[in-house]
């Protein structure tokens, strides 16, 4: 059943009155999210318009540093040692490669680059010192570097934010109740954990998750509730929508509808005016048109690159002839939200898992 609750806040002058809240129920998060969806995109559009600049999307380049043998069992990831997908494991990169790498992302146009690791959690060492060097090579050639390694620890999170590194990213992945379902090598409240480390130590956020999971939409709207309650909001929210890969549990799951991941896109806008929502993994299942509607609900940041990490993602130059044709340019990230300087408030407290039985049914 959709419900238009949307309708008081449709104005462009209510939505400029409005201020940034930290203090969204699951009710009114669902609400939005079932409304109507011209009604919800609309919505979207304007606190877009009011918050950021809408004809402008940032290029964000992926690069698996090492691949493959993780001992997490995520059942959506083919990186997991757990199943048998077809993703051939590989060491730790050298600092050279992943930098020529980055360099070659730079020259094509994007203006972050994110390393990701298969690791359940970093360890010091090494390993871990190599990739700090790759961090301040990144910072180096003047683009954002992004980062995700599982968990970290307070101390680690420093290192890695003297290193120059803007971005850590540790997905939510779905709610609190439907976590278990996904994962059992770590809680929700691990994932939290290193959000938290990663704020104190001045790095940004990017914390998102995925649909296509078998999740409810109760389910939806309460990871949305999660991120949307942080105070500060993640600067960036990664909606991906579920690749499914052979060898995973998951991979029979029916495939998400693309205007469920509209929906989620606009419903992250509204909820978080000023971060920014990434449209993420997915977009080889979408339409040109499915994508530009992602963009008018708020998306403004792709993945750009021919891989994701281990899975594929549209061609460069598709990418770049789409965001010509809808005549929106490509940017650095725009300068941090301007919210008022508060002490964050982790969302720790606020979304320990629950237990099974009292768990949202299945929609
Ligand atoms: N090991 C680290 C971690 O889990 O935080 C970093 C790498 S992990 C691959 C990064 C994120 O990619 C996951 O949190 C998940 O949200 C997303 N992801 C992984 N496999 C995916 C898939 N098949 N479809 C969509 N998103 C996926
Ligand atoms: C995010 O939320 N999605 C990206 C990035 N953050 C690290 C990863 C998507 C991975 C999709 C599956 C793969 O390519 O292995
Ligand atoms: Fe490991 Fe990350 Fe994949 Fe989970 S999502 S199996 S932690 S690489």
């Amino acid at each position: 059943m959709t419900t238009s609750a949307t309708s008081s806040a449709t104005t462009a002058s209510a939505v400029e009155a409005a201020p940034i809240r930290h203090d969204w129920s699951t009710d009114e998060i669902a609400t939005i999210l079932g409304s109507p969806l011209l009604e919800l995109v609309h919505r979207a559009g304007l606190v877009h318009h009011a918050h950021n600049r809408p004809n402008t999307v940032q290029l964000a380049t992926l690069l698996s540093i090492k691949t493959g043998g993780c001992p997490e069992d995520c059942g959506y990831c083919p990186q997991s040692a757990h199943y048998d997908a077809p993703v051939e494991k590989q060491p730790l990169m050298l600092v050279d490669e992943v930098l020529t790498a980055a360099r070659r992302a730079r020259e094509v146009g994007a203006s972050r680059f994110c390393m990701g690791a298969a690791w359940r959690e970093v360890k010091d060492g090494p390993e871990f010192d190599a990739v700090l060097e790759m961090v301040r090579g990144v910072h180096g050639l003047g683009l954002e570097a992004c980062v995700t390694l599982g968990m970290l620890s307070d101390a680690q999170a420093k290192r890695l934010a003297d290193a120059g590194l803007t971005a850590y990213n540790h997905n939510l992945d779905t709610s609190p109740e439907y976590y278990g379902e996904i994962i059992t090598t770590r809680t929700y409240e691990d994932r939290l954990r290193t959000l938290d480390h990663v704020r104190e130590a001045g790095i940004t956020i990017c914390c998102g998750g995925i649909i296509g999971l078998g999740e409810s939409t109760r389910d939806r709207a309460r990871m949305l509730e999660t991120l949307a309650n942080m105070n500060p909001h993640p600067e960036s929210v990664p909606i991906n929508g579920l690749v499914r890969v052979e060898g995973t549990p998951l991979e029979g799951e029916k495939p998400f509808d693309p205007l469920d991941l509209v929906r989620m896109i606009a419903t992250a806008r509204i909820l978080m005016p000023k971060s920014q929502v990434r449209l993420s993994a997915g977009r080889t299942s979408l339409t040109r048109e499915a994508q530009v509607l992602c963009f008018l609900a708020g998306a403004n940041s792709i993945f750009y690159g021919e891989k994701l990490l281990t899975t594929a993602n549209p061609e460069t130059d598709a990418d770049l002839e789409l965001l010509r044709a809808i005549g929106v340019e490509t940017v650095a990230a725009p300068p941090p939200a301007a919210e008022p300087a508060i002490k964050f408030k982790s969302a720790r407290a606020a979304s320990l898992p629950v237990a099974p039985s009292q768990a949202a049914p299945r929609a």
